[in-house]
């Protein structure tokens, strides 16, 4: 760091004590860019965040179908509640690749919800019924914890639906907590495979909202966003459909700081909730999800293996995507 850089930081940091009315706690937010100074973001606990991912985790796995998928549902649905949002769960028998009858449940906590300026924060609370990714074989039809795939988007977004209780940003926040996302196509399966075997709760709240005619100004999905120093790319189809939101996300990491983890270069595709959420209910919407050029593994070391448990969640992870995230919604008008 040179000192021109050193002296240009303290002239902000001053800058900050001066004029911030109290909170700006993010000493490298401010540090960065003076536009923190002026709208009051709210900090991000990581540790919150990590007790929520815990807490899910600590049902077992969430597998549609199984008792501890139906007391995770209800925890969730309660936590939304306690913290002051409007409650919708959507309960529908969605039909597996193989045939299973998913009893899933969509979960949505709305802020504000008469505020027609709207944005939607999405992550799937399932968990994969099989590890089928792991190394061992004994270990294909092992049901998964799903710490980071799952837990951690949920994690993040509990822990801003508590900060949005204490201190409402300028639009209403849809948190939308989808069902059945990775209940798609087991990697033995011999038969077709196709896309749409993945995210059933996703394809069902893109054709039926939970609320006529909803629209908000955009999404933005969560997935993955817990592992030990991921990196995430632009996605493909975000970058597809939303390319805007995509700026605005990375822009907003980059004056935070986290630039180690929101690598601004172009990444793969992910076959995810936001690709229906964009083609089916065209709402522009984004995906954090890791990505790993050459590590010869994809999104996370142990992707659908069943070592995705508490191991595998890193709290600092959790606060770099969580804060974004709030610099983001923080920041509309
Ligand atoms: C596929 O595996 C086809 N898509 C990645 C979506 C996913 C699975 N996200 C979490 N688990
Ligand atoms: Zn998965």
């Amino acid at each position: 760091m040179n000192s021109k850089y050193l002296i240009w930081i303290s002239g902000a940091l001053l800058l900050a004590t001066a004029t911030a009315c109290g909170g700006s706690k993010n000493q490298k937010a401010d540090a960065t860019q003076q536009e923190i100074v002026t709208v009051n973001v709210p900090s991000f606990n990581a540790d919150s965040a990590y007790q929520f991912v815990k807490a899910q985790v600590d049902f077992g796995p969430r597998v549609p179908n199984s008792k501890e998928h139906v007391a995770c549902g209800n925890y969730l649905a309660q936590q939304l509640e306690n913290y002051g949002a409007k409650v919708t769960s959507q309960n529908a028998e969605l039909i597996a690749y193989n045939g299973t009858l998913l009893k899933a449940r969509n979960i949505i906590g709305s802020f504000q919800p008469e505020n027609k300026k709207r944005i939607a924060l999405f992550a799937h609370w399932d968990s994969r019924p099989w590890a089928d990714n792991d190394p061992d074989a004994k270990n294909h039809y092992t049901p998964i914890l799903g710490a980071n795939d799952g837990a951690s988007g949920v994690g993040v977004l509990l822990e801003i639906a508590r900060q949005i209780q204490q201190q409402q940003p300028n639009l209403g926040v849809d948190i939308i907590f989808l069902d059945a996302e990775d209940y798609g196509t087991h990697q033995k399966h011999n038969g077709n495979s196709n896309v749409e075997a993945w995210c059933l709760g996703a394809q069902y709240w893109a054709r039926n909202p939970h609320t006529p005619n909803y629209n908000a100004r955009f999404g933005i999905l969560l997935d993955m966003v817990g592992g030990h120093n991921p990196t995430f790319y632009r996605e493909y189809y975000s970058e597809q459909f939303a390319k805007d939101i995509n700026r605005k996300v990375w822009d907003a990491a980059k004056r935070l700081g986290y630039n180690n983890y929101f690598i601004d270069e172009n990444g793969g595709g992910a076959t995810d909730d936001h690709l229906f959420i964009n083609r089916i209910a065209g709402i522009k919407t984004i995906d954090i999800i890791p990505h790993n050029p050459g590590e010869g593994w994809e999104f996370d070391p142990h992707w659908h293996t069943v070592k995705d448990d508490m191991n595998n969640i890193n709290a600092a992870t959790l606060g770099a995507v969580g804060q974004t995230v709030m610099e983001v919604i923080y920041n509309e008008k």
